[in-house]
C-alpha cells in the first residue's frame, strides 16, 4: 500500500456549526489523509447566524507552530487554506507556502471572506485585495462566486447564470496566477448546481453539476473543498474530484433535510461520508 499523504489544513475552529476545521479534519480523515491543522483563530460558533460569538485571533501562533515543524523536517503533501483570523495572516500563509512548496505538493487556496454578494460580518473590503494576492500563490483556488466578484471586481449577480458571466470571471481569476480554478455555486437553471472547472494551461472548461435544492446551506463551502483535495490526493483528474465533491454536498444537503435539521448547525456530511468513501474507491 501507499504511504500516507499529510496535509496542512489552514481553517479557523467554529467550535459548533460544522465548517472549517471540524468538517475538514474528519473529511480528510476518512479519505485516509493524515491531516494536520493549523488553527487560525477559535470561535464558538462560526459567524453566520450565531449571536455574541467568541473570536480568538491565533495569528501570533503561526510562526512558531511553523518554526518547530520545520525543526522536525515536516513534508505535506498539500497545504490548504479558507477562513483566515486577521488580516495579518494572508502574508503569514502566503510564507508558509512558500516553506512547503516543494514539487508535486498541491497548495489549495479557499479564499473564504464573503457569499451571497455580501463579505463576511468581520471583514473589511481590504480583505479581497489579500486574499486575491494569496490566489496568486496557489495551485488551485476554489472560491464562490461573491468571493470571485470581490477579488476581480466584478458586478455580483445571483443566479441562474450564463455562461459568458461565469467564463469571463474564470479569466479574470486565471490572472490573479492560480494554475486551475474551481468555481462554486454555478447554475444555469433552477434544477441543478455545481462548479466551473477552468484549467489556465490548457484554457478549458467544464461544468460539473449535482441536483441542486434552493436556498444556502452552511458549512458546505468546506465540505466541498475537503472533498475536493481528498479527490485529489486519492489520484483523482480535478472534474472528476470537482464531481465528487458536489455529489458528496448534495447528499450531505438532502440527508439534513430529511431530519429536518437547523440549517445553521452546518449539513450532515459525517452521515454522507460512505458516498464520499465510496466513490474515493475506499469503500
Ligand atoms: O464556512 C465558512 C466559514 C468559516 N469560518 C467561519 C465562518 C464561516 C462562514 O460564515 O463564519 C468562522
Amino acid at each position: 500500500m501507499e504511504k500516507q499523504k499529510r496535509v496542512c489544513a489552514i481553517h479557523d475552529i467554529s467550535c459548533v456549526g460544522r465548517c472549517s476545521l471540524t468538517v475538514a479534519l474528519p473529511i480528510l480523515s476518512a479519505a485516509g489523509m493524515d491531516c494536520g491543522i493549523l488553527p487560525t483563530a477559535v470561535l464558538s460558533t462560526h459567524t453566520g447566524g450565531f449571536e455574541g460569538f467568541t473570536y480568538r485571533d491565533l495569528t501570533v501562533d503561526i510562526q512558531p507552530i511553523s518554526a518547530h515543524w520545520q525543526k522536525l523536517g515536516l513534508g505535506f503533501d498539500a497545504l490548504y487554506s479558507g477562513f483566515l483570523g486577521s488580516f495579518e495572516q494572508i502574508d503569514l500563509v502566503g510564507e508558509l507556502f512558500d516553506t512547503y512548496r516543494r514539487p508535486g505538493n498541491i497548495v489549495l487556496v479557499d479564499p473564504v471572506m464573503a457569499d451571497e454578494g455580501k463579505l463576511y460580518s468581520i471583514y473589511s473590503p481590504e480583505m479581497a485585495q489579500g486574499m486575491a494576492k494569496l490566489c496568486g500563490k496557489a495551485d488551485i483556488i476554489i472560491p464562490n462566486i461573491t468571493e470571485a466578484c470581490f477579488m476581480v471586481d466584478e458586478e455580483y449577480k445571483a443566479g441562474p447564470y450564463d455562461k459568458a458571466y461565469i467564463e469571463n470571471l474564470l479569466k479574470k481569476l486565471a490572472e490573479l496566477g492560480p494554475k486551475q480554478i474551481v468555481l462554486t455555486g454555478v447554475h444555469f437553471d433552477e434544477k441543478s448546481l455545481g462548479a466551473a472547472v477552468y484549467d489556465a494551461h490548457q484554457d478549458s472548461v467544464e461544468y460539473v453539476m449535482s441536483q441542486r435544492v434552493e436556498g444556502h446551506f452552511h458549512g458546505t463551502g468546506d465540505v466541498f473543498g475537503s472533498a475536493l483535495l481528498s479527490g485529489l490526493l486519492r489520484g483523482k483528474p480535478l472534474a472528476e474530484a470537482a464531481q465528487i465533491a458536489c455529489d458528496y454536498v448534495y447528499e450531505a444537503i438532502r440527508i439534513t433535510l430529511d431530519l429536518s435539521q437547523e440549517r445553521r448547525y452546518g449539513v450532515a456530511f459525517e452521515m454522507a461520508l460512505p458516498v464520499l468513501m465510496k466513490k474515493l474507491d475506499i469503500l
